[in-house]
């Protein structure tokens, strides 16, 4: 295959959640990658610190899983998942299962992380009403959640700025938990804090300001992962979860990012140590190879909808919910994990990733470091008078050093593929670390 050239229009594409003035006129371009390494266009190797966007967690280009997609796209492109079937999409269904904790095991196919989180939110809903308690139709999410872009997840989403423009259009009935982000008491914290479980007691204020019988769930991040790597305390969710177990209300974690493998588990919540009722994922699921998203529902829930006469029990579903090129990237996938032991590897390789991203304490503008799994986060004092432009201009020259990273606010994320080596992980933070020495 001959490669094509470099593109020298960037005018017509619209770029994503991407300030596209400012981009186009210094881009930065990508044409390819392998195992743990991007090549930008002009030919230098860059080492991915960020696993794409959260989701390439067996690293660039699997043979395998490349293989899948290449023998599936020529074999069955596509067929219906409304009324008709393709044995593929039961197969994935049935493989991802078996690495769920018992009794979550029913499984809603999208395609993103937003598709999940509105489909959980619909369920939660339909669920109540099919059991008779149409009442409830309050959802609760937290600040600084992010829950994806469609109009359920940033109504219950807590990024202001993802809000703002659309104010006047959000979901009615919907509050929010306090963001758990204290800085003051957990600066430099390693894994969980001690300090914070108490922020989950808000949630029996807010239930008993609207009333119990009105609020149909709760949706967190176990984890709050793009608003800047946001450890829960120690026994937070656990409150969440008694809580919401006590009126009735479902839990749903949204498990985006930290869904397969991210924290040593194959899913944040067997971690933590909390099971919710839904789980919603996508990125890690095809290794970001197909757009694929799933919501994972308790067997109690979809057996509910199952009581009422024969027909459609959900009116919901999407063209692609199933697809046969995404059910066969996540089939590869999900053996590649297996293979290489990639959905525990995290905690084999957390202390040396812990050790190293501390290592940057004390570097300039430094005010918190935090960590859990293969994930982490350092926080910059905000420059005065432009706040933000300390985490751009970071990840600016990170990507200008070799090592591409994340970036909101004042802070730089942190989250490689699944397979990095030690000597790799000592290489980002060695370059990060440069970087910061050259931050004003
Ligand atoms: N929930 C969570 C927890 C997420 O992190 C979504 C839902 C939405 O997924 P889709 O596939 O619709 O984008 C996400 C996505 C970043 C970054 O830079 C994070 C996300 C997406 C893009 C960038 O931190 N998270």
């Amino acid at each position: 295959m001959t490669s094509r050239p470099v593109i020298d229009d960037l005018s017509s594409f619209w770029m994503p959640f991407t300030a596209n003035r400012q981009f186009k006129a210094a881009p930065r371009l990508i044409e390819g990658a392998k195992g743990m390494y991007y090549r930008a266009t002009d030919g230098r190797e860059i080492l991915d610190a960020c696993a794409g966007l959260w989701c390439v967690n067996a690293g660039h280009c699997r043979d395998e899983i490349v293989a899948a997609i290449q023998q599936q796209a020529a074999t069955l492109d596509f067929a219906p998942t409304f009324q008709m079937g393709h044995p593929l999409a039961f197969e994935a269904a049935s493989k991802v299962a078996a690495i769920m904790p018992d009794g979550l095991d029913r499984i809603f196919f999208t395609n993103s992380g937003s598709e999940s989180v509105d489909t959980a939110l619909k369920i939660a809903l339909a669920y109540h009403r099919a059991r008779g308690e149409g009442q409830r139709t309050r959802l609760i999410g937290r600040e600084r959640g992010y829950h994806g872009v469609g109009f359920g997840g940033i109504s219950v989403g807590g990024i202001a700025p993802n809000r703002k423009a659309f104010s006047g259009a959000l979901l009615p009935s919907v509050d929010h938990l306090p963001h758990t982000h204290a800085p003051e008491h957990n600066a430099f914290t390693k894994g969980q804090p001690t300090w914070g479980a108490h922020l989950a007691d808000e949630l029996e204020r807010i239930v008993a300001l609207h009333d119990p019988s009105t609020i149909a769930a709760v949706i967190v991040e176990p984890l709050a992962g793009s608003t800047g790597v946001l450890v829960p305390p120690q026994g937070y969710l656990q409150k969440l979860r008694e809580i919401c177990t006590k009126h009735g209300i479902l839990l749903i974690f949204d498990e985006v990012i930290t869904g397969f493998g991210r924290l040593g588990k194959p899913f944040g919540s067997q971690k933590l140590g909390v099971l919710p009722d839904l789980f919603t994922t996508a990125k890690g699921m095809t290794n970001g190879a197909v757009p694929m998203g799933a919501v994972f529902v308790r067997d109690s829930i979809y057996e509910a909808f199952m009581q009422g006469p024969d027909g459609i029990e959900l009116f919901h579903g999407y063209t692609y919910s199933g697809h046969p090129l995404a059910c066969a990237a996540g089939i590869g996938t999900l053996d590649t994990y297996q293979e290489e032991g990639l959905l525990e590897r995290a905690t084999s390789l957390e202390k040396h990733w812990e050790d190293a991203i501390h290592s940057l304490k004390g570097a300039p503008n430094v005010i918190d470091i935090r960590n859990i799994g293969l994930m982490g986060a350092i926080e910059f004092a905000p420059k005065p008078g432009a706040p933000g432009s300390r985490g751009y201009n970071a990840l600016v020259k990170c990507f200008e050093a070799g090592v591409l990273t994340r970036y909101t606010a004042d802070t730089l994320a942190f989250s490689p593929p699944l397979i990095v080596q030690k000597t790799q992980i000592d290489q980002i933070f060695e370059m990060v670390g440069k970087v910061l020495k050259t931050l004003d």
